[in-house]
């Protein structure tokens, strides 16, 4: 069987895809298709877009070997990139960056930017857009290219459970926050979490159990969850091996 197909030939009624008011849950095999203009031999998957209710989007991108944007683009919105696997090659104002699996990059709003694969094999790279939030008196931040590996690990609340900051989301600049939270076997959340700020989650390893508001999900590598505002939310890593998850959140910002 394919990727994209989980279930036996011949059943089609069974799916983890779910969609209310406050989250959703997309397996990836379920999620076709998109073109985008100027973005050319890549398959598109959006994740969560306005559409959705979300005030980001995010896009997963799978460029083939040539693949990628054709030429500059500005949207006029932040941006973030993480590559999951493969070669990319990104360039932000005319400087150019050469990534791998593990790095990422934080793009200011007005930037011009080019991603494409640098590699034979395909490239797959989260690409998350946000307008900014400006506040007066602070200075947007500037361009960031890094590696996870250079970001330290915290241990918050519990043993065994990990948070990598890649953006250093307690800048006021940063209206978003994009983390990589680790969870061993068996580890889990201290407390059911219910919060103002939303969240888009695209599972980068191992297995577990999701709460959504009142019903529980298995999740595992490749999915991807959105979480509302004030979505209930509570997950524990099942399985043998660690569970990790790359999280974004709208931090830093007035409520109004
Ligand atoms: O930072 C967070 O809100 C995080 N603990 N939430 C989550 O992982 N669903
Ligand atoms: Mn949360």
């Amino acid at each position: 069987m394919s990727k994209r197909q989980i279930q036996p030939p011949g059943v089609f009624a069974h799916h983890r895809a779910a969609l209310t008011s406050h989250y959703a849950v997309m397996p990836p095999e379920g999620i076709l298709e998109s073109r985008i203009p100027g973005i050319s031999n890549t398959t598109i998957s959006v994740q969560a877009s306005r559409s959705l209710g979300a005030e980001f989007a995010q896009i997963l991108l799978d460029m083939r070997a040539g693949g990628g944007m054709d030429h500059a683009r500005n949207d006029g919105l932040q941006a973030f990139f993480y590559v999951i696997s493969g070669q990319a090659w990104l360039e932000i104002d005319g400087r150019s960056h050469d990534l791998r699996p593990g790095s990422f990059a934080y793009v200011p709003a007005g930037a011009n930017i080019r991603l494409a694969n640098a590699g034979g094999e395909n490239a797959r790279v989260i690409w998350l857009k946000k307008a900014y939030e400006a506040v007066e008196g602070i200075r947007p931040p500037k361009a960031l290219v890094s590696h996870r590996d250079q970001v330290e690990k915290v241990n918050k609340h519990t043993q065994g459970r990990t948070w990598q900051h890649l953006l250093p989301d307690e800048d006021p600049a940063f209206d978003f926050a994009m983390n990589i939270l680790s969870f061993e076997p068996g580890n889990y959340f201290p407390m059911i979490e219910t919060h103002v700020m939303e969240h888009g989650l695209y599972m980068l390893e191992g297995q577990g159990m999701y709460l959504l508001q009142a019903d529980w999900h298995e999740c595992w590598e490749g999915d991807f969850i959105y979480m509302a505002p004030f979505c209930p939310q509570f997950f524990y890593a099942t399985g043998w091996s660690r569970a990790s998850y790359l999280l974004y959140k709208n931090v830093n910002r007035d409520i109004v």
